[in-house]
């Protein structure tokens, strides 16, 4: 099931809207079969799987990072598939809370008379498909936000100078997370301020993360993004005052426009996220700016934080990292614990996860 597991956190960021699954199967003490969602969400893992194993599958265990799936969908049900294989044995790590498929899966696997075992490294499954999970659970992709900041939390100088804070490993190390997400998201100063590409670059051939914007009055520049539509799809999030004019260029363009509410003259963050979701996301990555990362924040709506801190020291006038999120009291404050620490060259990343009451 590690195997499964490991196999399956390859697909993230290339599967959406589908869950990245990974399957390994076993005849014996021997390996006849592995593979994880394809690209684009289909072929499923199973069905692969299956087809690398061949006649070897016939009585054989097969090890499954989500319930194998029971609906006639884009492609015939897994359930289906490992039965027509004569597949022995099923372990299963997580439940697909799919409604076309939740249990019945499992079900149909028992009433074939396949021995199944459930629960195997649940929790880990679970890390693994949290946005897959959430999308389906909450409808809402897992948010991810990223800051990199000096010492004391500022991620400019009082003149805009940014370039660069932290060093170059931790800008690779964000490249790579920025390829692990189904999509990037930022909002319209970061884009007026730094004029980000948002593409995944110098990490050879890689899956480019849909770029979402948020911008209200969808005022942004001519900028990096307009000059690479073709590399990476571009998704705008504005609200109903964005000018006709302004929503038709972009449009034209080729991207794609959600209108969204408003709220405190600026987007409703979970408007946003639930049409996101709809849309097929399951995780993104957050890279500021501060009013954006501060009204997910405040909505409750930041599932973990990654932050690089470099060894700098930028002082009261330098721009703080996050815009005001309007806390009268400290237990109001949003809370995240610790999840892993390391040195990135000369900087320090933090992994922190969200509390939830
Ligand atoms: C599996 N193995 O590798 C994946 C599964 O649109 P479809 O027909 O591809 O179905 C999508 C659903 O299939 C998705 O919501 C989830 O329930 C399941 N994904 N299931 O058995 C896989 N990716
Ligand atoms: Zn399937």
């Amino acid at each position: 099931m590690k195997q499964a597991l490991s196999l399956g956190r390859r697909g993230l960021g290339r599967v959406w809207p589908n869950p990245s699954v990974g399957c390994v199967i076993v005849q014996g003490r021997r390996v006849v079969g592995r593979a994880r969602t394809a690209d684009g969400g289909r072929p499923h893992a199973e069905t692969q799987a299956l087809a690398m194993a061949g006649a070897a599958g016939r009585g054989a265990t097969a090890y499954v990072t989500l319930e194998p799936c029971s609906h006639h969908g884009k492609t015939p049900p897994c359930a289906e598939a490992l039965i027509a294989a004569g597949v022995g044995r099923v372990v299963v790590a997580a439940g697909d809370p799919d409604p076309r498929v939740a249990g019945a899966g499992l079900d149909r696997l028992r009433a074939a008379g396949i021995e199944v075992t459930e629960g195997v490294l649940r929790d880990a499954a679970e890390r693994d498909l949290a946005g897959y999970l959430l999308n389906r659970r909450a409808g809402r992709p897992f948010v991810t936000l990223k800051l990199a900041s000096s010492f004391d939390g500022r991620i400019a100088t009082a003149t805009g100078e940014s370039r660069w804070i932290t060093g170059p490993l931790a800008r690779r190390t964000v490249h790579a997370m920025r390829a692990r997400h189904d999509a990037v998201l930022v909002g319209a100063g970061t884009m007026r301020a730094d004029d980000p590409a948002l593409t995944v670059r110098g990490l050879g051939p890689m899956p480019q993360p849909v770029r979402v914007v948020a911008s209200r009055r969808l005022d942004l520049p001519d900028g990096r993004l307009a000059a690479t539509m073709d590399q990476a799809l571009v998704w705008l999030c504005h609200g109903g005052d964005a000018t006709r004019d302004r929503r038709t260029i972009w449009e034209e363009r080729g991207a794609r426009l959600f209108e969204c509410g408003v709220e405190h003259r600026q987007i409703d963050p979970a408007d946003m996220l639930a049409q996101l979701g709809a849309a097929g996301l399951t995780s993104v990555f957050c890279e500021g700016g501060g009013a954006l990362a501060a009204s997910l924040l405040s909505a409750g709506l930041v599932d973990e934080v990654l932050g690089f801190t470099a060894g700098v020291m930028l002082g009261a006038e330098g721009t703080p990292g996050l815009g005001a999120m309007g806390l009268e009291a400290l237990a109001e404050a949003p809370r995240f614990d610790l999840v892993e620490s390391r040195a990135i060259g000369p900087d320090l990343m933090h992994r922190w996860r969200v509390q939830r009451h």
